[in-house]
């Protein structure tokens, strides 16, 4: 897969160490365990069956998560990748618990963007245990032609207070077709840009489904 030309990357492995990997589930599964209502301006929910984790810059509640090397790694890949010169943070852990119902909307991640920032722009997503349609993997509609472009979103739930927003009913309808299954190994990483539209469905399986989540802005 070319972002280039669908906005979407498989970018291989970027932690093939057990013990990185094991560690860092544990991490997650840690914070996502230790998250309260006095966090509330680092979490937020999706709708759709039952909320889900989402711990912005998990980095503030626990520092320890960046020290093993992985987002230099994945600087270095996305870089090889991109061909220019980026920044890239550790943005996000998200985390669906098993058999757990919620799911991630369709949307774009650039309608959270400044205009400016948007070409340059992208998101790897990592996981930390192997994913696919069962465990609440990350679904995509690869771009087909034309200008990329942001779509109508409309806030989540119907709450315009709140941060998250999702496609609105007549964009699904228009947009969602062609629906591409992301399937990564534990440790592997995948790319999308702002202008892809992607979201992910229930985690059906006995075993929680946990990503981190880096962004990529242009340096
Ligand atoms: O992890 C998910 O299910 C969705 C993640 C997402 O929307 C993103 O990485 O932009």
């Amino acid at each position: 897969m070319s972002e280039r030309g669908i906005g979407v990357a498989h970018l291989g492995t970027l932690i093939d160490d057990q013990q990185e990997l094991a560690w860092l589930r544990d991490r997650v599964d840690r914070l996502v365990a230790s998250v309260s209502d006095a966090d509330q301006d680092l979490v937020r929910s999706q709708v759709g069956g039952q909320p889900l984790t989402q711990v912005l810059a998990p980095t503030r509640l626990d520092p320890e998560l960046a020290s093993t090397g992985l987002v230099e790694r994945a600087r270095d890949v996305i870089v090889g990748h991109l061909g220019r010169p980026v920044d890239v943070a550790l943005g996000m852990v998200l985390c669906k618990p098993a058999l757990h119902g919620g799911v991630v909307p369709w949307h774009q991640d650039g309608v959270y963007w400044d205009a400016a920032d948007r070409a340059g722009a992208g998101t790897i997503w990592v996981a930390l245990q192997d994913v696919d349609v069962a465990n609440g993997g990350v679904q995509f509609i690869p771009r087909r032609h034309g200008e990329p472009e942001i779509l109508e979103h409309r806030p989540l739930a119907g709450d315009p207070t709140g941060h998250g927003v999702e496609l609105t009913p007549d964009e699904v309808h228009a947009r969602v077709i062609g629906v591409v299954d992301l399937r990564l190994r534990a440790g592997e990483a995948s790319f999308h840009d702002g202008y892809v539209v992607h979201g992910s469905g229930p985690n059906t399986t006995d075993d929680a489904r946990r990503a981190l989540v880096l962004s990529v802005r242009p340096a």
